[in-house]
């Protein structure tokens, strides 16, 4: 039996077209190597729905990791997330037009999640690969962190060994051709770094130490 691996990407949001997280994920559904294949989903950009398309595929898949990816334009890097919090702050209406302020997602759940994922090997291999990347120490208060809270509490509560966490990645560039002076990616790069992403996973039952934090 081999390990699934499953990737999440979401459909398009804030008068985008498209959403890069899902144009990279696409590609590697059906990827398999030796001991692993890829399952992939598109989650839809709504507080609730999305966390229920992801439960329901954790479910039917039994994947062994988890990695759910999202846009963050702006950033100019490939960010691979350290924790996710319990809480959602949107600073721009989720696509069915809600606007949570300063809800749980979790009522009674604890402040915060770290990742599972091996975060700073990904980021060194990365790096090594020659692809833009940096352990983020916030995956913001808005649908992505809303997953990937709702994940990391789910993989908790369920007492799984799965492992997961979120990666977000910048625009590409035909994106930020309507941002100008915002960072882009270009999808192969992206597609190759989640590649990297999984490999590493796979090969790191325990993280590197090196740093990766910040001084603010
Ligand atoms: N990015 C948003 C939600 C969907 C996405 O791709 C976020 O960072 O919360």
């Amino acid at each position: 039996m081999k390990k699934i691996i499953l990737l999440t990407g979401f459909e398009p949001f804030n008068k985008e077209t498209i959403n890069p997280s899902w144009e990279a994920v696409r590609q590697l559904d059906g990827w398999h190597e030796g001991e692993f294949v890829v399952h992939v989903r598109q989650l839809p950009c709504v507080f609730g729905h999305a966390l229920k398309v992801v439960h329901r595929a954790v479910e039917e898949l039994q994947p062994s990791i988890v990695i759910a990816v999202g846009q963050a334009g702006g950033r100019v890097d490939i960010s691979v997330e350290r924790v996710a919090i319990n809480v959602d702050d949107a600073p721009i209406p989720d696509n069915q037009q809600r606007v949570l302020v300063d809800q749980a997602i979790v009522n009674g759940g604890p402040a915060a999640y770290f990742s599972t994922l091996p975060i700073k090997a990904i980021v060194h291999e990365l790096r090594e690969a020659g692809l833009p990347a940096s352990v983020s120490q916030t995956a913001g208060t808005f649908v992505c962190n809303h997953v990937f809270y709702g994940l990391m509490h789910s993989a908790h509560e369920w007492g799984t060994t799965m492992r997961a966490g979120f990666i977000h990645i910048p625009y590409l560039p035909q994106q930020a051709a309507q941002h100008p002076g915002a960072a882009s990616m270009k999808l192969e790069d992206v597609v190759e770094g989640l590649r990297i992403a999984v490999r590493t996973t796979l090969a790191h039952t325990v993280d590197m130490r090196e740093a990766g934090g910040l001084t603010h």
